[in-house]
């Protein structure tokens, strides 16, 4: 039976196995819309296009499945960029389908007309402009498989109007094969068997995860190698959740707010076992004083990830679960780490992480009775700034996608939308938004989605009333000049309350978690507005460019 290449575009979402689809629509998107009309896709209009992206994305980290968002041509699919980027840094799977202008008006400044795939080659894994309908169920096949495999990132469909209208015979491609493009998934023996020694002859060694651990789903694989070789485990924003939060060889997170024992470990080990991580700048400060006296190892499954910042002694191409599990069988004898832990736990005995508990409403605190509130096991996610930090450091993870960032690109208005789709995912889990007063209003539109939708998150806003991060470096390095960071707030409770979601407001610390407890129990969409100390600052700190343990603010 022939179909129009809007329907061949449902069927090949059924038969990938899309439930939902974050979107917004327009001209250049019609036909697909008019078969969404009467299809059981479960479709979510949001109120802009950067909110469709981010909720596909919340999606993707709470599920473990790809997301999908659309937009029509032009400002809708500009207006999807920075949501398409925020997922090619985190190397979070996203489909994203625009409409773009008629075949043979493209490259005429039509109406509407963006060069979308020119604009998103470098922020997508892949994109396709697709120009003939008989091309399009193989294009949603392939856009899938190359989202989801590998190194997962976004991939671009962009469909022209007058594709979607153009009938063919529909035709599900068994398989896929894309010719170069055949991802290593496991590592290599001869260099698992150096890494076995290494292990076997280190004093100080210590395990680096990141978010390759979750998207491999190696979390136990490297629990089990932890434990048994008694190793410990630092991570970065990306890796928290996977390893367990609350375990004692955890150090919690390294690098610019990371523990000082962590960022000692590191400085003082003599093995880093890199794991699904990329030696960010914010981990590793300082590159060329970067772990100083260790041999480095890195296991990722992108070979281009491989000796890109820090030059890497063994590197190991493949999925991180399965390098993992080779490790495993490889180990013959293992190491004697008891002085290595000794020397660790003093440091974390000596320096742990703290905050002046003065009586006043500190942000600190409230994460921590989040944490209570919700028993640690809520998915949170973060808008980007001092609350962003603050949820990283005093919520603890003890499973894998719980903890849900833009860490790459650090994204203000990713936390709210992506909380969004994290519910729609994981619809029996709380989902709270930790959010600065400055992020939350990058994408406070949503609330009228959620509310619309029944999506019941929970937004904590720690109102400091500030840009409050780039506060927090104006008065540590620029002398205190707060240069267009005081912000000028709306009252968010008659804010939320306009949009028919539920608002409270927390001035005082014994308040803090009877507000939670209301909020928890009541199945709306809740902004709590805690107004937090002004200048509260997210310590320990290390400056930019510094060596990893120069760390001011948290030494004892
Ligand atoms: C889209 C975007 N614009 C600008 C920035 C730069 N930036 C990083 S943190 C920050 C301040 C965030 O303020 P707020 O949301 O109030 O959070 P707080 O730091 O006070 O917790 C800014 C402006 C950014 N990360 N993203």
């Amino acid at each position: 039976m022939k179909l129009t290449g809007a329907k061949i575009l449902a069927e090949s979402l059924r038969k990938e196995g899309v439930e939902v689809m974050f979107g917004y629509p327009g001209g250049s998107v019609l036909p697909i819309f008019d078969v969404l009309y009467d299809s059981p896709l479960r479709f979510i209009l949001t109120r802009h296009e950067q909110g469709a992206a981010h909720a596909a994305d919340g999606y993707a980290r709470a599920t473990g499945k790809v997301g999908v968002c659309i937009a029509t041509s032009g400002p809708g699919a500009t207006n999807l960029t920075t949501g398409i980027a925020n997922a090619y840094m985190d190397s979070i799977p996203i489909v994203a389908i625009t409409g773009q202008v008629k075949t043979f008006l493209i490259g005429n400044d039509a109406f509407q007309e963006a060069d979308v795939t020119g604009i998103t080659r470098p922020i997508t894994k892949y994109n396709y402009l697709v120009k003939d309908v008989k091309d399009l169920a193989l294009v949603v096949r392939e856009a899938f498989y190359i989202a989801s495999t590998g190194r997962p990132g976004p991939v671009l469909i962009d469909l022209p109007v007058d594709v979607q209208l153009q009938e063919t015979e529909f035709i599900w491609p068994q398989e896929v094969n894309i010719r170069g493009y055949k991802p290593t998934y496991f590592g290599h023996l001869g260099q698992i068997k150096k890494l076995a020694k290494a292990i076997t002859e280190a004093k100080k060694p210590i395990f680096y995860i990141g978010g390759g651990v979750i998207s491999s789903g190696a979390s136990r694989e490297l629990k089990s190698l932890a434990e048994s070789l008694k190793i410990p485990v630092a991570s970065t924003l990306m890796g928290l959740g996977g390893f367990p939060g609350t375990h004692e060889l955890f150090l919690g997170m390294l690098g610019m707010h990371g523990t000082v024992y962590a960022n000692l470990a590191i400085q003082n080990a003599d093995l880093v076992i890199s794991v699904g991580a990329r030696f960010d700048d914010r981990v590793t400060g300082k590159v060329d004083a970067f772990a100083p006296y260790a041999k480095i190892v890195h296991i990722d499954i992108d070979p281009a990830s491989i000796s890109k910042n820090v030059k890497v002694d063994i590197p190991i191409v493949g999925d991180a679960k399965n390098v993992l599990g080779q490790l495993q069988g490889e180990i013959k004898e293992f190491p004697d780490t008891a002085n290595w832990l000794k020397q660790i736990n003093e440091w974390r005995l000596n320096n742990p992480l703290r905050y002046k508990d003065d009586g006043k409403l500190k942000p600190q605190y409230v994460v921590e009775q989040i944490y209570e509130a919700t028993k640690g096991e809520a998915i949170i996610t973060t808008e980007v700034g001092q609350n962003q930090m603050w949820a990283a450091q005093w919520y603890k993870y003890n499973k894998p996608r719980t903890f849900i960032s833009s860490g790459g690109l650090g994204t203000m208005g990713f936390g709210f939308p992506a909380a969004m789709g994290a519910k729609v995912g994981c619809p029996e889990k709380q989902v709270f938004d930790i959010a600065g007063d400055g992020s939350i209003q990058m994408n406070i539109q949503e609330l009228a989605t959620c509310v619309c939708n029944h999506i019941n998150v929970k937004v904590a806003i720690l109102n400091n009333g500030y840009l409050g991060m780039v506060r927090q470096w104006q008065e540590l390095f620029y002398k205190r000049r707060y240069s267009h960071t005081c912000l000028n707030n709306p009252d968010f409770v008659k804010l939320a309350e306009s949009y028919g979601a539920v608002g409270i407001r927390v001035t005082k610390k014994e308040e803090v978690r009877p507000a939670i407890e209301k909020a928890l129990s009541i199945d709306n969409t809740v902004f709590i507005d805690f107004q937090v100390e002004p200048e509260e600052n997210v310590f320990p700190m290390v400056p930019a460019g510094e060596a990893i343990d120069r760390m001011i603010g948290g030494m004892a």
